[in-house]
């Protein structure tokens, strides 16, 4: 069994990674291919991210720009507009504050807004988000995905061989923001991110190389294409179950992190799962 990385620590507290940690996903975009824009009623984020805490969830992922393959990339402007008064209502919850964002400057001003971390899907490829997270010292995780465009992503989902070419992007991403100053990084395989399935498949059935970097590993599976296809299940909010296998695998094959929709489900998952993996026999 692999070393359990030390805690994440940020500004205000610390999260230990002896247990799988459930990052509840928060979207606030209008076209989030998950919550069909549920979320874009004034009002709604805050009961929403109430009731993610209450079900369990170690840290919120706020987000404002969809990422899906082929989006439409928003400005900076509208996403800060969609995203700082909920990172606002998160910290005053309490939560633990994670901004699921790809422009430097959105993350610096939730970062100033009491925000614990930055969730970069471009993987920490632009200096200037790197020196935001060195600056207030927020842990970041580094993604995967083959080219910095969730529009064109899936045209790129052509590896030699898919497990090595993540692993060395992962490996070569946190050497040089570690050396830059991030206090700590996470790093994340990018399910769905310029992938097919069985490439995603690949990756979690291998991660064990990226648990050999010695950083926590994130997963995010919940509701993808992927979970559609090997199940037959069009509708996204019908993948519960689906997610819920695919983290618990994940979570067998090392993942300190997972982020997820459905909170609730992957607590009592996680419950069970963990009280095998725990008990000693
Ligand atoms: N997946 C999505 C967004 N952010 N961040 C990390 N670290 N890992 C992921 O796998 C990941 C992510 C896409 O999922 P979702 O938030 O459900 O959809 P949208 O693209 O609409 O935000």
């Amino acid at each position: 069994m692999a070393a359990i990385p030390p805690p994440l620590r940020f500004h205000d507290r610390q999260l230990g990674l002896d247990r799988v940690r459930i990052a509840g996903i928060v979207n606030l975009t209008p076209d989030s291919f998950s919550d069909g824009g549920r979320l874009s009623e004034p009002g709604s984020p805050r009961a929403h991210m109430e009731r993610l805490l209450a079900e369990g969830a170690d840290i919120l992922d706020l987000g404002a720009e969809s990422t899906r393959p082929g989006a439409t990339p928003i400005d900076i402007e509208t996403e800060q507009a969609r995203l700082l008064p909920a990172v606002r209502t998160a910290v005053a919850l309490g939560a633990i504050v994670s901004v699921d964002t790809r422009h430097s400057e959105t993350a610096h001003a939730a970062l100033e807004l009491g925000a614990h971390m930055v969730n970069d899907v471009t993987g920490l490829r632009d200096a200037a988000m790197v020196d935001v997270c060195a600056r207030h010292r927020a842990p970041a995780v580094i993604m995967h995905m083959p080219i910095a465009d969730p529009a064109v992503m899936q045209q790129h989902a052509v590896y030699d061989d898919v497990v090595a070419t993540v692993t060395a992007f992962l490996t070569a991403q946190s050497a040089s923001a570690l050396a830059r100053g991030v206090p700590q990084v996470i790093v994340d395989p990018g399910f769905g991110f310029g992938k097919t399935a069985e490439q995603n498949i690949a990756l979690v059935a291998r991660l064990d190389r990226l648990v050999e970097l010695g950083h926590p590993v994130l997963v995010g599976a919940s509701r993808k294409r992927t979970i559609g296809d090997l199940t037959g299940v069009e509708r996204r909010d019908q993948r519960v179950v689906g997610s819920v296998a695919m983290h618990l695998a994940a979570a067998a094959h090392g993942a300190h992190l997972i982020r997820v929709h459905d909170v609730a489900a992957h607590r009592q998952a996680l419950a069970v799962w963990e009280s095998v993996e725990r008990s000693g026999h």
